[in-house]
Formats: C-alpha cells, sequence, structure tokens
C-alpha cells in the first residue's frame, strides 16, 4: 500500500545536538532509566480525534488541514484511510497505544444499530491492522456530548431515553475496547453538569451517573474487561459546572458510590489547570489515593481560561508530573497525548513536529525526574520536614493513637512554641533548577 506521510521518515533517536528536525532528541526508546526502558516507563497513545479527525476548526472559522488522506469525508472510506494513516503515523514515531472515541471511528448514522455495524466493520479493520505490529489499545470512550441528544446530560440526563441512549453507547463502546484489548475504559463527563442549579436536581444527577458507571462495571466485567475505569476530572466547558470538577471530588465520589475498586483517575494535565491546580497536584491527590491510573498528556495556556489541548513542551511540568509517576511507581495506564496542532500549524509534517516535541518532553521529564530522585536532596528535606513525628515520643504517639486530653497536657508543659521550622522553598526550587541544568 503507498505511504500517506510518504516525504516523512521513521522517525528516530539522534541525541540532543542532532538538527534534523524529524528526529528525537531526548526519547530513546531503549535507554534504561531507574531499572525500566524508556518506552516502558512512557506507554505513549495517539488520541484519534485530535490526530486523525479534528482539522482546525474553531468558533470563528473552518478547517485548515486537510485531514481527509485521500479518501471523501463522512464515507466509511475515509474511516479507513483514518486507521491506514494512524498506524503509519504511529509506526513512524513508534507509538504503540491508541485512544478513541465510538464517533471518532465512524462517521455516526441516524440510526444507532447501523452505527454500531459500521463500528464492527473498522474494528475489525482495525484488528487487522493490529496483526504483526506492538500497536494496541490504550482506552476507549463512548462520545457521550456532541451528540444533540446529550445536550443536558448523558448518565445526567433528564430524559430516560436518552439515558438509554448513552448505555447503549456505552455498551458499544466496551465491547470494542474489549475487542480491541484496551488497558482501560474512560468516563469524561463533558455534559455531566449544569448550566443552572434553578433547573437541576443535583443529587438526581448523581445518583444517575453512578447507576450508569455499575451497569457499566458489571457489563464490562461481564464481558472479559479486566482493565480499570477511568474518571478523567474537568471542572467546566463545555458545561458552566461540570460534576467530576478535580480528582478529589471525582474520588469522593467514586467512594460515596462504591466505585473505588474498579475506577482510577486518568488525569489530563489542562483539565488540572481549569480547575485552579497544578497538574502536579492532580497526580498526588490521585496516587496518594491508590488511583492514579492514566494521564492525558497536554498543556493549556495560563493565559487563557479555556481547554487548549496543546503538545506538552513544559519540561518543568512534565518533570513533576514523572516525579509523581515514578513514585507512585507507573502507570497502569499510559501518556495519551491528548493534544492538537494549532489551527496555522496545519501541514502533515507539523503533526509529527508536535509528537515529537510531546515524546521529547516527556522523555526529558523523565529523565530529569529519575535525576531528582536519584539525587535525594529534595526527599531528605521533606523526611526531615516530619521528623518531628518520627524521633520523638510524643510524635510516635500521636501517629500510634492518644488522646486530646495528653496532647494537651503535653503543651501546658512546653511554655512556649517551639521554633518554626523553616519551609526551604527557594532552596528546593534551586535544588530542582540544579538538577534541571546540570
Ligand atoms: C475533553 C477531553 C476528552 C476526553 C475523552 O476535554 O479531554 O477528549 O479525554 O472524552
Ligand atoms: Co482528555
Amino acid at each position: 500500500m503507498s505511504e500517506i506521510f510518504s516525504n516523512i521518515p521513521q522517525i528516530r533517536y539522534e541525541g540532543k545536538d542532532s538538527k534534523n528536525p524529524f528526529a528525537f532528541k531526548y526519547y530513546d526508546a531503549e535507554r534504561v532509566i531507574m531499572g525500566k526502558t524508556m518506552k516502558e516507563h512512557l506507554p505513549f497513545a495517539m488520541a484519534w480525534w485530535h490526530n486523525l479527525c479534528a482539522a482546525g476548526t474553531d468558533m470563528f472559522g473552518r478547517d485548515t488541514a486537510d485531514k481527509s488522506f485521500g479518501a471523501e469525508k463522512g464515507t466509511m472510506a475515509h474511516a479507513k484511510a483514518k486507521v491506514d494513516a494512524g498506524f503509519e503515523f504511529m509506526k513512524k514515531l513508534g507509538i504503540e497505544y491508541f485512544c478513541f472515541h465510538d464517533v471518532d471511528l465512524v462517521p455516526e448514522a441516524d440510526d444507532i444499530k447501523e452505527t454500531n455495524r459500521r463500528l464492527d466493520e473498522i474494528t475489525d479493520y482495525i484488528l487487522e491492522k493490529m496483526q504483526g505490529t506492538n500497536i494496541k489499545c490504550l482506552w476507549g470512550t463512548a462520545n457521550m456530548f456532541s451528540n444533540p441528544r446529550f445536550m443536558s446530560g448523558a448518565g445526567s440526563t433528564n430524559s430516560a431515553e436518552v439515558y438509554c441512549f448513552a448505555a447503549a453507547q456505552v455498551k458499544k463502546a466496551l465491547e470494542l475496547t474489549v475487542k480491541l484489548g484496551g488497558r482501560g475504559y474512560v468516563f469524561w463527563g463533558g455534559r455531566e453538569g449544569y448550566e443552572t442549579l434553578l433547573n437541576t436536581d443535583m443529587k438526581f444527577e448523581q445518583d444517575n451517573i453512578a447507576r450508569l458507571m455499575k451497569m457499566a462495571v458489571e457489563y464490562g466485567r461481564s464481558i472479559g474487561f479486566e482493565g480499570d475505569f477511568y474518571i478523567e476530572p474537568k471542572p467546566k466547558e463545555p458545561m458552566k459546572h461540570q460534576y467530576d470538577f478535580d480528582a478529589a471530588t471525582a474520588i469522593g465520589f467514586l467512594k460515596q458510590h462504591g466505585l473505588d475498586k474498579d475506577f482510577k483517575m486518568n488525569i489530563e494535565a489542562n483539565h488540572a489547570t481549569l480547575a485552579g491546580h497544578t497538574f502536579q497536584h492532580e497526580l498526588r491527590v490521585s496516587a496518594i489515593n491508590g488511583m492514579l491510573g492514566s494521564i492525558d498528556a497536554n498543556q493549556g495556556d495560563m493565559l487563557l481560561g479555556w481547554d487548549t489541548d496543546e503538545f506538552p513542551s513544559d519540561v518543568y511540568s512534565a518533570t513533576l508530573c514523572m516525579y509523581e509517576v515514578l513514585k507512585a511507581g507507573g502507570l497502569t495506564g499510559g501518556f495519551n497525548f491528548d493534544s492538537k496542532n494549532r489551527r496555522p500549524s496545519n501541514t502533515p509534517e507539523d503533526m509529527f513536529h508536535a509528537f515529537i516535541l510531546a515524546m521529547d518532553t516527556f522523555a526529558l521529564g523523565l529523565i530529569k525526574a529519575a535525576a531528582l530522585i536519584e539525587d535525594g536532596r529534595v526527599d531528605e528535606f521533606v523526611k526531615e520536614k516530619y521528623s518531628s513525628f518520627t524521633n520523638t515520643e510524643i510524635g510516635k504517639k500521636i501517629l500510634n493513637g492518644t488522646t486530646l486530653h495528653e496532647l494537651a497536657a503535653y503543651a501546658e508543659n512546653l511554655g512556649s512554641t517551639s521554633e518554626p521550622q523553616s519551609g526551604g522553598q527557594e532552596y528546593l526550587e534551586s535544588v530542582l533548577n540544579n538538577i534541571m541544568f546540570g
């Protein structure tokens, strides 16, 4: 078969001094860091929607990029051309995973039975393409936000019929995820929220979302899905307020509804910053709850209040992300580039440059995070910071169980407050810079 990206070579690692725009400067798949290869640390994934579907349309203008891949858009021939393009793209970059929404794969028909038939046909084709490659599905999901029927929510809709449509899509998307061997299944609640509380029964809506998730777990397990379900928190956009606001909120919801054994978090960097958190904060909250599952690797723009889904270039942020990931012992999921080219970056070459940038950014993040851990100064500082709980009798008592009575008596004997200890932030930031720039 003739190539779609015929003028783009196989992308290889050439090292930091290379000036070749089609080479990795830092991502060296087989390089071993802290006992694992970079490829094992960084299961990168291509997002079907941004890479193969989105062509630059925004609120003010139409497509700027040609994503027809030689076929007429809106046809099954085009759906197959996207598969061909996607597999060639992944192979040329050494990417071994992809993520998809049901309707990224085929043109949606008016009748759900016809959409499902098309999905069967295209996933047969994807399975064929997977043969003889290392390419696998990272996670699947159902798009329950684009179709106008979901304007007032999917799991949180006021309409029992719309709820059934949502259930049908979840059921099918789960079947497809199992068919393609997906590691995970994502719920991103784009329309699961509200515009005004004047028309919203919040408790009823949240209980209904939990019912849908419980049915998904039950069905998924019954058809052999052994992976993790994920919630991908996002505070707003498209809705004014979304129920899965941030990791802490989503984890609380999962625990309240007894879903915490089957679910983990899929943390997206740009969603974290929209929630007023750092990316690292969301990762830490997930990790300390044993729920750091997967990552949507992108970045936002601090000057803009919406989800710009930019390819990650911020090495500080990637380093602090990888610090959390290494400390958590890795991901059960992977790093999905839920990122899109800027609208004026409209050539096929730009698609490759974006992934080279993003993969190199995370490779650097991994190298620097490992160096930060091996350096030990940050860990040492944090350990020392809390040492009054581990090195003193009273501290040990607090950890092992005591009473307010005993602690109050101890405080009375102290006389004055003990010397406050420095938080050392500027020192630690200079350690970080020292690791970053050597
Ligand atoms: C939207 C978003 C989605 C999810 C999957 O902000 O991140 O693409 O990742 O539905
Ligand atoms: Co996402």
